[in-house]
């Protein structure tokens, strides 16, 4: 249905449309060069709606997230969800990784305590790893467990519990290590945990407090730095955690400037009509790195697939007028169970992948000097122009040169393996 054009037909355009961004002194083949080296890291949990594959696993509460919907075809096991994103990475240009959580492990139906996996359970997946040229990044699993019930981890009032989670996020960095040993290059391993509540907790103190003990203690243990980086993620609010949340914005941005662990910032982990754009600036002024959950909040769900809105869009700009992609790890976090899960992937993907291009082709040089000499009004014109320009002739000829369908004609794909394997999955 969505034949691509012939590449001699891309390939025109792309030398059209880098002759009009060369009359802005962009140049396309630079920012092309610096696209093929930005990895996106793809996050596993969206091709199973964050089930993982632990065995005798309660009907536990989300714990601060929910994945929605029953669309046919989740991946049930990790043979499947390799399988699917497979089917997504050969949709999507360029540089990627892949993002686990610990319920991902592989323990052969054995039952494993989480305090007490280790990397051999991570085995296949660094095996699938080395295969696929493809570095993993890591997270211990703080929800969906009866020791998390009560909504509460690494800042619970009672010790052994506390203490549980401690040994978990340990456990969790020996495997980040590992995997990071295997694949020659560090794999980003972030810390998000649910608790919090939801009406009005008399003790606001209490529960930092704790979390602050228990961050000391995870991160007491020395892990190599060349394998290994941990990253902390705020968050404002949850499901269930409405009021309060014990890992803030405050919280972890104190925490990072006094540690060496880097802040995570979720683009939906703010107040609604908060963007984090702005905050980059900021932050990268005082520390060195940062991770990011590309991920897009709809009223009170912070996780919505991603498109190329204006958020996106503004997040790429700063990264890129800053001069911040070497310090910026980009993370996908999404999840949506009501569309077919490899399209999410992949809509997700490209469109940071396009807005991220977009901002690689800002004249950026010519719109300061509008905003130095005052000339607000040019400033704009221009920047209202541009939404003109051939973007999607540069991102065509992208994918040409890294043999991925380009423009819609990977939607063709996708309906392919929709009809073919994933409504035929017995469910
Ligand atoms: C939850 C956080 C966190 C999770 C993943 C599954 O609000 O964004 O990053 O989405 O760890
Ligand atoms: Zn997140």
């Amino acid at each position: 249905m969505f034949t691509a054009a012939e590449p001699e037909l891309i390939q025109k355009r792309y030398e059209d449309a880098r002759q009009q961004y060369a009359l802005l002194a962009v140049d396309t083949e630079a920012a092309l060069q610096t696209l093929s080296q930005t990895a996106i890291s793809l996050h596993c949990w969206q091709g199973d709606d964050v089930r993982g594959f632990e065995v005798h696993q309660d009907a536990v509460s989300g714990g601060g997230i929910m994945s929605t919907g029953n669309y046919p075809g989740a991946a049930m096991d990790a043979d499947t969800l390799r399988a699917d994103a497979e089917k997504a990475l050969a949709l999507i240009p360029g540089p990627k990784r892949f993002n686990l959580h610990a319920i991902y492990a592989e323990t052969e139906g054995q039952t494993v305590p989480r305090d007490q996996i280790g990397p051999q359970h991570f085995d296949k997946w660094m095996q699938w790893s080395r295969k696929m040229n493809l570095p993993l990044d890591f997270n211990p699993t703080f929800f969906a467990h009866p020791l998390a019930n009560d909504g509460f981890t690494l800042s619970h009032p009672d010790q052994e519990i506390r203490e549980f989670w401690v040994r978990h996020a340990i456990a969790c960095r020996r495997i980040a290590a590992a995997m990071g040993q295997n694949q020659n290059c560090p794999c980003i391993i972030n810390h998000w945990l649910p608790d919090g509540s939801k009406d009005q907790p008399i003790d606001r103190l209490g529960p930092r407090q704790r979390l602050l003990q228990s961050l000391e203690q995870v991160f007491s243990v020395d892990i190599p730095r060349e394998y290994c980086r941990d990253a902390v993620e705020c968050k404002l609010f949850g499901l269930g955690s409405e009021d309060y949340v014990v890992g803030s914005h405050e919280f972890y941005l104190c925490y990072t400037q006094t540690h060496p662990q880097m802040l995570c910032f979720d683009m939906g982990h703010f107040h609604p009509t908060e963007t984090i754009h702005d905050k980059l600036s900021a932050v990268l002024l005082f520390q060195d790195e940062l991770l990011l959950h590309v991920s897009r909040g709809v009223r009170w769900d912070s996780d919505h697939v991603v498109i190329c809105n204006d958020d996106l869009q503004h997040l790429c700009q700063q990264i890129v007028r800053g001069n911040f992609l070497p310090r910026v790890h980009f993370a996908l976090d999404f999840f949506d169970g009501s569309i077919n899960r490899v399209g999410a992937w992949v809509v997700g993907t490209r469109a940071t992948q396009k807005a991220l291009l977009a901002a690689l082709l800002e004249p950026t040089r010519i719109l300061q000097s509008f905003e130095d000499s005052g000339d607000g009004a040019m400033k704009l014109a221009l920047l209202e122009e541009l939404k003109q320009y051939p973007l999607g002739a540069v991102w065509d000829w992208y994918c040409l040169q890294h043999n991925v369908p380009p423009g819609a004609a990977w939607i063709d794909n996708l309906i392919d393996y929709d009809r073919r394997v994933l409504k035929a999955r017995i469910q």
